[in-house]
C-alpha cells in the first residue's frame, strides 16, 4: 500500500502538470503500476507546494512533498546498505561517487553492518533490500528524503539502482562533470520528498545498429550510460546486417575476418571479440541492463554470405556491400549447411549472453516465397529454443506460427494489426513514433524519413497500451527505440538523433499514463539541459523545449 502522509502532502506529479488536460480514457495498463493515491478526504484542497518541483525523467509513479527542508550531504554523511549482498554495496558505492562529484564530499560506505539505530552525525543514506516491499516488484523503489536522512528501500537490487538514478537527478547537475576538483566541499541539499515508483512496463529498451556503422566497446558503453540514466533495462544490439558482421564466432572466423571489416560508406568497420562482448555484458549488467543480441536472418545477411560461399545457393560469394539498399540478400534456406551455420552461431552467442533472448531479425525479406519464409522462421525458432533462448523477431515473423515464449517487435506502422494481436508477446517500436533515426524535421541533416518526421512531441505523445488495440494488454512487454545508423558515423551523430527522444521513449516505458502530459514533460525535459551538457551529450536543442542552461 502507498503510505498516506500528513495533510500537507500533495501529489506533486499533479502540481507538475503545468497545463492540466482532460483525463485521457482509461487504458489497460502493463504490470501493476503504483496507484497515485487520492488525497485523504479531509485534506485541504490547496496544500502547499514544495518550493522546488523535481524535474525527473522519467516521471515517477508517485511524488509527495516530504517534511522539513530536505537532506544536506556533509562530510559526516554515511551511506549504508542495510541488507543484501555485494550488489547493494556496489549500488551504494555508485551513489557515494555521485555525491562526491556533486558536492566534493565522498560519503563513507562502511563495509561492516551498522547497528540498526546507528545514525551518523551527518545523517544516514540508507539503502535497504526490504522483503516487505515485495509489492514494488523487482524494479520498483521507495525513497524518503527528510532532514534526518534518506531511506531508499526496494525488494531487489535493481530497484535500489533506479532509486539511485532518481537521487542522481535530484543532485546538482555539475556532478556529471568528471573532472571537477572542489577547493572546498560544496554541500548540496536534496529536497524533502517521498517517491514511490514502479515501472509501467518490464521492457524499456533501445537498439543500436552497430552493423551499418561500427561502434567501439567504449562507445557502446556510453550508449549504455544514456539508457541507465533513464531507467531503461534492455540494450538491443543489431550485430549483423548486409554491411557488416560484428561478433566473433570462433567456428566461423571469416564472418569477422572478412565480413567485419566493412561498413556503410566504405569505412573500416570492426567487430567485438568474444572477450569484448563479455566486457559489454558485464558493464550493462552492472547497470541492470540486459543485452539482446540480434543476428538478422534470413535477409540482411550479405556480410555472412560474402564471407562463406557455401551459404549461397549458387555456392558463390557475393561482393561485400557498403551501400544502404535493403532486401536483396537471403540465406539459402534449402541447404542443410545454413541450419548448421545458424546452430553454431547460436551455440556461441547463447554461451556469451547472460540474458534469455535471441533476436533473429526476420525483416524485409524480398527474395523468398512466403512459404519459404515461414518454414525458415519456424525452424530457426526451434533452434533458438534448443539453445535455451527466447526468440524475438521483427513484426514480419507475426505471420508464422510462434511459440508461446516468442516475442514480436512491432516496427512497420502499417503492419497487419490482426497478426500483431495474435503475437504471444509484443515489443512496440512503431517506426513513425519510436525510430530514433527518423529526422526531427525537414531541416535535420542526419537520419532518414521513410516513416515520417518525428519531432519530440510525436515521439512522446502516444500510449503503448492503445497502439495495437487488437493486442491484449498482457501481451505488451513495453517499448523500444531503435537507432539505425546508415547515416551516422560516430557517437556525436548517435547522440544527436537519440537525445532527447530516447528520454521520451524511456518515460513511455516507465511512467503511468496518468498524469503523463506533454506540456509538463517539455518542462522536465528542458531542465535536463545542464546535466546533459555536463555529460557532454550532443543533444538536439529542439526549439519547442524550454532548455535550461
Ligand atoms: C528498416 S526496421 C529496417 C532497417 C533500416 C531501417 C532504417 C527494420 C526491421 N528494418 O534495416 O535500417 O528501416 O530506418
Amino acid at each position: 500500500m502507498v503510505r498516506q502522509s500528513a495533510w500537507g502532502v500533495i501529489v506533486a506529479v499533479l502540481a507538475l502538470a503545468t497545463c492540466a488536460r482532460a483525463p485521457k480514457p482509461k487504458a489497460p495498463q502493463g504490470p501493476a503500476p503504483v496507484a497515485t493515491p487520492a488525497p485523504a478526504p479531509s485534506a485541504p484542497v490547496s496544500s502547499p507546494r514544495p518550493p522546488v518541483l523535481p524535474a525527473l525523467v522519467p516521471l515517477p509513479a508517485l511524488i509527495e512533498a516530504g517534511r522539513g527542508n530536505g537532506f544536506t550531504i556533509t562530510p559526516k554523511t554515511l551511506i549504508i546498505g542495510r541488507s543484501g549482498g555485494p550488489e547493494v554495496r556496489r549500488v551504494a558505492l555508485m551513489l557515494s561517487e555521485l555525491c562526491r562529484r556533486s558536492t566534493g564530499v565522498l560519503p563513507a560506505v562502511p563495509a561492516a553492518a551498522l547497528a540498526p539505530d546507528a545514525a551518523g552525525e551527518g545523517g544516514l543514506i540508507e539503502l535497504a533490500i526490504d522483503p516487505q516491499q515485495s509489492a514494488l516488484g523487482a524494479e520498483g523503489y521507495d525513497l524518503t528524503i527528510s532532514s534526518d536522512g534518506i531511506r531508499l528501500a526496494a525488494a531487489a537490487p535493481a530497484g535500489l539502482f533506479y532509486g539511485v538514478q532518481t537521487l542522481r537527478q535530484l543532485l546538482p547537475y555539475w556532478g556529471e562533470y568528471e573532472a571537477v576538483m572542489f577547493q572546498r566541499p560544496r554541500p548540496a541539499t536534496i529536497p524533502a520528498l517521498h517517491i514511490r515508483d514502479v515501472p509501467r512496463y518490464p521492457w524499456r529498451g533501445a537498439m543500436l545498429d552497430v552493423a551499418r556503422h561500427f561502434f567501439s566497446v567504449d562507445e557502446v558503453k556510453r550508449f549504455v550510460d544514456l539508457l541507465a540514466l533513464h531507467k531503461m533495462n534492455r540494450l538491443h544490439l543489431h550485430l549483423a546486417d548486409d554491411q557488416g558482421w560484428r561478433i566473433e564466432i570462433k567456428k566461423w572466423p571469416a564472418l569477422t575476418a572478412k565480413g567485419g571489416l566493412t561498413e556503410v560508406g566504405g569505412g573500416p568497420g570492426g567487430f567485438y571479440a568474444q572477450a569484448q562482448y563479455a566486457e559489454l555484458e558485464a558493464y550493462a549488467a552492472d547497470r541492470f541492463i540486459t543485452i539482446v543480441p540480434e543476428i538478422d536472418m534470413p535477409g540482411h545477411i550479405n556480410a555472412a554470405m560474402a564471407s562463406y560461399p557455401e551459404l549461397n545457393c549458387n555456392g558463390q560469394a557475393p561482393p561485400v556491400f557498403t551501400g544502404t539498399d535493403v532486401g536483396f540478400s537471403a540465406l539459402c534456406v534449402d541447404k542443410d549447411v545454413t541450419y548448421r551455420f545458424i546452430d553454431d552461431v547460436l551455440t556461441e552467442i547463447a554461451a556469451m549472453t547472460k540474458g534469455p533472448y535471441f533476436h533473429m531479425g526476420g525483416d524485409e525479406v524480398k527474395t523468398l516465397t512466403p512459404e519459404q519464409y515461414r518454414a525458415f522462421v519456424e525452424r530457426v525458432q526451434t533452434i533458438v529454443a534448443a539453445h535455451g533462448k527466447q526468440m524475438i523477431g521483427w513484426d514480419e515473423v507475426a505471420a508464422t506460427t510462434l511459440l508461446p515464449t516468442s516475442i514480436v517487435q512491432h516496427w512497420r506502422p502499417d503492419a497487419a494489426h490482426g497478426e500483431l494481436g495474435r503475437a504471444p508477446h509484443l515489443i512496440l517500436s512503431p517506426g513513425n513514433r519510436a525510430y530514433l533515426d527518423m529526422k526531427y524535421d525537414r531541416d535535420t541533416a542526419l537520419g532518414l524519413n521513410w516513416a515520417g518526421l518525428i519531432p519530440v512531441k510525436t515521439a512522446y505523445d502516444w500510449d503503448p497500451a492503445t497502439l495495437v488495440p487488437e493486442a491484449p494488454a498482457s501481451a505488451v512487454l513495453g517499448v523500444e527505440a531503435p537507432l539505425w545508423t546508415e547515416t551516422l558515423a560516430n557517437m556525436r551523430d548517435v547522440e544527436f538523433l537519440a537525445m532527447p527522444r530516447l528520454a521520451a521513449i524511456a518515460e513511455l516505458g516507465w511512467s503511468p499514463v496518468q498524469p503523463r502530459d506533454w506540456e509538463q514533460f517539455r518542462v522536465r525535459l528542458g531542465a535536463q539541459g545542464p546535466r546533459w551538457t555536463a555529460l557532454g551529450i550532443n543533444f538536439y536543442r529542439a526549439p519547442e523545449i524550454p532548455w535550461r542552461h
